[in-house]
């Protein structure tokens, strides 16, 4: 691998980006086809789900070009598919185009693919190499490789909170503890979720939309409310077009499962042995309905049940620089008797936003 090769692989990642808030459920992924007198032909990114992917948006954009694509490398940040999906396989357009040489960044974990693209680009007597940008492109596919390897989303907890950690006050008021400029950043990563998160004390409260339209972005998250009992208003604000809300119950009421159907809802009963939400299981459903990255915006209670089964992957947390004394708390967890029972985290990034700080954390391991 040489480092003409590495700088090329930056450049599909580069690509990659740009398809984040597009691409889901689908994975981000770049592509860039360079001759091999270096000249670089076409290059492109994942579209939308059931539109072409990266490759084949590299492939038109060579041949609008005008360029021939024979013997030429395509920098690819995934294994190229080998399966009908949606789409037709890539790497079957890569052979057909004469493509000489795939570089890829790292292995496409859906077992439909997984291998078989390689394999069939080899059969067919195209030089693969993998392995540059394998970090980086997982990275920007946390939610896709999590539901295709551990068959549960990816799990980001977004808090706001004042620097003495309540994130309302005792009343409940929490309008705004944060900045303007952090909550636009939160809606930034609502927007790359495949799904919004949150309980129905949340939405009783403050009756949110719960979208990112304080971002520019081609796709609003679907909406998922843990609500035992089938509490939510029909005509709540999260009833948008464009997504699908999902009411999680425990308890059965037709009544109120139709209202809430009509109102456009998916209900889906997922109790557990105690008679409340089984959230583990919930998250396995939303992964079987491609839901690949969920951003909870919850309330304590909610929260706590969530870190305390160990379902949360990361959290994003913004503090404001003020104090508001005894409040609520970020996620109700059961007292510890000692520190080493402690919810081990490792800090990812911290910057400042706004006048707020912004803290990612993640499990260690995950
Ligand atoms: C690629 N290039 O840009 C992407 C890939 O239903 P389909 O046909 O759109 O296929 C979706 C699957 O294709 C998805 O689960 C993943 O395995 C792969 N994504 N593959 O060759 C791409 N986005
Ligand atoms: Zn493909």
């Amino acid at each position: 691998m040489t480092d003409f090769d590495l700088d090329l692989m930056q450049q599909a990642l580069a690509q990659a980006t740009q398809a984040r808030l597009l691409a889901p459920p689908n994975p981000a992924v770049g592509c860039v086809i360079v001759a091999p007198d270096s000249q670089i032909l076409g290059a492109g990114h994942t579209q939308r789900v059931g539109s072409p992917h990266a490759e084949v948006m590299a492939l038109r954009d060579a041949a609008a070009r005008g360029h021939n694509v024979q013997g030429a490398t395509a920098y690819v940040t995934l294994e190229p598919c080998a399966h009908h999906g949606r789409t037709g396989p890539c790497c079957d357009a890569l052979v057909h185009a004469g493509i000489g040489r795939v570089v890829a960044s790292i292995a496409d974990p859906n077992p439909q693919v997984a291998g078989n693209g390689f394999a069939r680009l080899r059969a067919a007597g195209v030089e693969v190499e993998v392995g540059p940008g394998a970090a980086e492109s997982r990275e920007l596919n946390l939610g896709f490789f999590s539901r295709m390897v551990r068959k549960t989303p990816w799990v980001r907890m977004k808090i706001a909170a004042s620097l003495d950690g309540s994130t309302a006050l005792a009343n409940g008021d929490s309008q705004w503890i944060t900045s303007p400029e952090a909550r636009a950043d939160g809606h930034a990563s609502r927007a790359r979720a495949c799904a919004v998160l949150t309980g129905i004390g949340t939405i009783l409260k403050d009756n949110p939309t719960l979208d990112a339209r304080l971002v520019d972005t081609p796709r609003q998250p679907h909406l998922v409310v843990v609500d035992s009992r089938l509490d939510t208003p029909p005509d709540a604000h999260i009833f948008i077009a464009g997504r699908t809300v999902y009411i999680c119950a425990s308890e059965q009421n037709d009544i109120k499962k139709a209202a809430l159907e009509a109102a456009g809802a998916t209900v889906l009963y997922l109790p557990d042995a105690a008679g409340r939400v089984d959230l583990a299981e919930m998250l396995r459903e939303l992964a079987r309905r491609e839901i690949n990255e969920v951003h909870v915006e919850a309330g304590h209670t909610l929260n706590g049940a969530l870190v305390q089964a160990g379902l949360v992957d990361e959290f994003l947390v913004y503090l404001a620089p003020k104090l508001i004394g005894p409040g609520l708390d970020m996620a109700s967890l059961l007292p510890l008797a000692q520190l080493s029972g402690a919810v081990p985290l490792v800090f990812t990034s911290v910057s400042q936003v706004g006048p707020d700080i912004r803290i990612a954390a993640r499990i260690p391991g995950r």
